[in-house]
């Protein structure tokens, strides 16, 4: 059964650096799901090895650290109807090159290395995320008078 979720949705440096904040909001937002938080952050090294801590013996670790850690991140937390796995769906495949166009690594990016935007994987991984990326007062909850029309 879908459920409303919510997931961790950052976009890396590269998209920042990019000017793809935008693009990437717009996309969340018209397919009809619900900004909770937004934060443009340098988390810092310790931090990104906390998020990415299933990876940590994976030989492409220090690599991705330092490239997650070369700029500022927008780090969002979105809400709606199974938005754990459209979101994923949104953002396409790990590796660019199996990203179906359309989506937003199937649109922006050709190197799983610089892949543009990051989002939960699952349920339990977006619970984890969101609270290591946000404090409890920052997820803003409101009413969003459009969602009659889009449930
Ligand atoms: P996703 O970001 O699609 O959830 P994960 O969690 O398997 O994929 O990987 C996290 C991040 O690690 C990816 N977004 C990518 O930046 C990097 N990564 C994954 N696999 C590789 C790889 N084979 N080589 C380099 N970087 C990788």
């Amino acid at each position: 059964m879908p459920a409303i979720e919510r997931t961790f949705i950052a976009v890396k440096p590269d998209g920042v650096q990019r000017g793809l904040v935008g693009n990437i909001i717009a996309r969340f937002e018209a397919r009809g799901f619900r900004l909770v938080a937004l934060k443009l952050v340098r988390p810092g090294k310790e931090h990104l090895e906390q998020h990415y801590a299933e990876l940590k013996d994976k030989p492409f670790f220090p690599g991705l650290i330092e490239y997650m850690n070369s700029g500022p991140i927008v780090a969002m937390v979105w809400e709606g109807l199974d938005v754990v796995k459209t979101g994923r769906a949104m953002l396409g495949a790990t590796n660019p090159l199996a990203s179906a166009p359309g989506t937003i690594r199937g649109d922006y990016a050709i190197a799983v290395g610089r892949n543009v935007a990051h989002g939960s994987d699952s349920v339990e991984n977006a619970e984890r995320e969101i609270a290591l990326w946000f404090k409890p007062e920052e997820l803003v909850d409101w009413e969003q008078s459009q969602k009659a029309w889009i449930y």
